[in-house]
């Protein structure tokens, strides 16, 4: 291994192999606490340290960096406190995530450091959001993120690098590549000699580096760094390494061939690096020693203060209030009386582009939303308005934009993301469910992402263009879900979504787009998240709906004229107005829920199960849930019709009150 072309400082070699032991002789420790059943898992970075401790020294400290579950070195490198690492491992109160993530899983913005959730491909789309956030700020700051050789055969790789070429964006991707994905050697991951040549594919620059030699991976990624800077670009490093333990410490390694194991034993970064330092006099045989105890000293003592530390102690009330970011939201009232007549499509494009001109920190991100303003318009004229770095076309890859979102949000910014079709955002499902939802629970960063979500059927679309798929989300504790019937309600809910900085999942139907129509305040408003509306007053039945379901139920109340019931429009799913429902259901004592959505585990079997245990003595007849066929929305007229709870409604709501 050559060491010899650099021209660094002796004290600045000295600092690199330092770096790199401490992980070192952590991890030895480590080995040793999980042999003695004190720990419990361990995902081993042994001979791979060069590259983590290389590129988080090459960044600046402000900078940002992701790691995975292999790079304490980036951890230790950064200068996070031994204690807080063993808490965390331990999960103990003074780690980073209240005992409620484990080993790397974990952020912190006061070292910049933004750690993995388990589906390991959307960190790479989220470094794209801290990237973009920073190049837009013309901040010269460059992001590094990690990935293993393996991930790289996710769909996120790929979305994260094409958005990071297409917008030019400034992202070291670094590929360490150790050999074996779990057991899954690289030969059965992908078909091609060496993954830098993915770059030419992006139209993104990249290189090949010994990832076992600090050297050359320190000059080079420093270098490349400075360079990025000064030109914002994305760059893909592949490190060539080899991972020495197993993927974690009890599936050992069997199946990597004896001979593989000796050829990499003989170029373990730290140890050649040692001979070189001590063959130049740069470091003796004391001095190492001396290095060696500090650092075990330092190993020692903090782990003693871990261990000393209590078990975490929590409550249904903490854990609760942590799910979503603490957020007073401040009611707006329009400034003046004037109110337009307007189509819900033109409520919703108004109510947006208030929030843009109040936020100068959002983007709106989305496919065709630029020029072409949209596949329904809504964003029409917004590229004018805010120019092109608030206002961003996207490649097809929901996965990476709502990952990019999440990294805005990190870097400060409040993001929008219009999915063409509510549909489409089963391709952006994972970053949803996994990184957005959870993230304030696991380590207290918010998500403040919107996603719009055109949606509904009855407009002939067929199975992929209108499903009303909001029981999805619901179902995700961390996601808001606002899903609104009335042009009024849908203006100044989406201002209220804006404004929260948890995510928002905001429902559009696309039926009402242009078919309703009502008075609304010009003026930037908001309205409370949460909260139904009651729109008719009755005593013989309770209606609890929501979108397109509020409109057939006043059709069907203005044909059974003699039918006194009480209208819920809940407005908002997740939170739900609890009270406004079991004070109606207790008044009236029937109840019918009304869902587009097709029956089966949708919001309405929860709705209809809390009433029971909540209201059971004031019910006078079974709860009844008139939903959509359990089908795929069909495409004909006709079968579309016989496919949507409407249908059945006014049949059912006569067998409710002959009940
Ligand atoms: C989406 C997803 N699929 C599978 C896994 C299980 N898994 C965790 S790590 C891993 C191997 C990753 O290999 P690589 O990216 O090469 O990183 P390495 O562990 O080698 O550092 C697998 C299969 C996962 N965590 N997430």
């Amino acid at each position: 291994m050559d060491f010899s072309n650099h021209n660094l400082t002796p004290d600045e070699l000295k600092k690199l192999y330092v770096k790199m032991l401490k992980p070192r002789l952590i991890e030895e420790k480590m080995l040793i606490l999980l042999r003695q059943g004190k720990i419990s898992k361990w995902f081993s970075g042994i001979g791979q340290e060069a590259i983590s401790v290389g590129v988080t020294l090459s960044l600046k400290q402000d900078e940002y960096i992701l790691p995975m579950h292999r790079n304490l070195g980036v951890f230790t490198s950064k200068e996070v406190p031994l204690k807080r690492l063993f808490a965390q491992w331990q999960g103990k109160a003074s780690g980073f995530t209240k005992g409620r993530d484990r080993s790397f899983h974990f952020g912190t913005q006061e070292y910049k450091i933004i750690g993995m959730i388990s589906h390991l491909g959307p960190q790479l789309g989220v470094a794209d959001g801290i990237a973009l956030a920073h190049k837009i700020r013309k901040e010269q700051k460059v992001t590094a993120v990690f990935t293993g050789e393996g991930a790289t055969s996710e769909g996120d790789f790929h979305e994260a690098l094409n958005i990071a070429s297409v917008w030019s964006l400034p992202v070291l991707f670094c590929i360490e590549n150790n050999g074996y994905g779990l057991s899954t050697p690289v030969a059965e991951q992908y078909n091609c000699k060496d993954l830098a040549d993915r770059g030419i594919g992006y139209g993104m620059e990249s290189h090949i580096i010994d990832g076992n030699n600090i050297i050359e991976v320190y000059t080079q990624v420093s270098a490349l760094a400075e360079s990025i800077r000064k030109n914002p670009r994305p760059v893909l490093l592949e490190f060539k390494t080899f991972r020495m333990r197993g993927h974690e410490e009890a599936s050992g390694t069997k199946y990597v061939p004896k001979s593989l194991m000796d050829a990499w034993s003989k170029k373990d970064p730290i140890e050649n690096f040692k001979t070189y330092l001590l063959k130049t006099g740069v470091l003796n045989q004391q001095e190492i020693e001396h290095q060696e105890d500090l650092i075990k000293a330092e190993i020692n003592q903090h782990l003693e203060i871990a261990n000393a530390e209590a078990p975490i102690h929590s409550t249904i009330d903490t854990e609760l209030a942590d799910v979503y970011a603490s957020h007073e939201p401040n009611i707006i009232a329009p400034k003046t009386n004037i109110k337009e007549e307007m189509r819900f499509v033109d409520a919703i494009s108004l109510g947006l582009k208030q929030s843009m001109q109040k936020f100068e920190n959002s983007i709106i991100m989305g496919q065709d939303i630029a020029d072409y303003g949209g596949v329904f318009k809504i964003t029409e004229g917004f590229l004018q308005l805010f120019g092109k770095d608030r206002v961003r076309n996207t490649p097809i890859c929901e996965s990476g934009i709502v990952s990019t979102a999440m990294g805005l949000s990190i870097n400060g910014y409040k993001s929008i993301v219009e999915m063409q079709f509510a549909d489409f955002v089963s391709s952006g499902f994972n970053p949803i469910v996994n990184y957005l939802a959870k993230v304030n629970y696991r380590w207290q960063q918010n998500a403040d992402v919107v996603i719009r979500m055109p949606c509904g059927a009855g407009v002939g679309a067929g199975p992929f263009h209108s499903q009303t798929n909001e029981a999805w989300f619901t179902k995700t504790p961390g996601l808001k879900v606002i899903y609104p019937a009335f042009p009024y309600d849908a203006k100044g809910l989406l201002a209220a979504a804006i404004e929260d900085p948890n995510p928002v999942m905001f429902f559009e139907h696309k039926a009402l787009y242009r078919s309703i129509r009502q008075e609304v305040p010009t003026d930037y408003y908001s309205l409370p998240i949460g909260e139904a509306s009651v729109l008719r007053n009755g005593d013989d039945v309770s209606i609890i709906t929501f979108g397109a379901g509020v409109h057939w139920a006043i059709e069907c109340l203005d044909i059974m004229k003699n039918l006194s019931a009480d209208l819920i429009d809940l407005r908002c799913l997740q939170p739900i107005d609890w009270e406004t429902i079991f004070d109606s259901v207790k008044k009236t004592g029937k109840v019918l829920i009304l869902q587009e959505d097709t029956m089966f585990g949708g919001i309405a079997s929860d709705i209809s199960a809390t009433i029971t245990e909540k209201c059971f003595e004031s019910l006078d007849a079974p709860i009844f849930r008139v939903a959509s066929l359990d089908t795929p929305v069909p495409f004909a007229s006709d079968l579309e019709r016989n496919f949507l709870a409407k249908k059945r409604l006014e049949e059912s709501l006569e067998k409710l009150m002959a009940y």
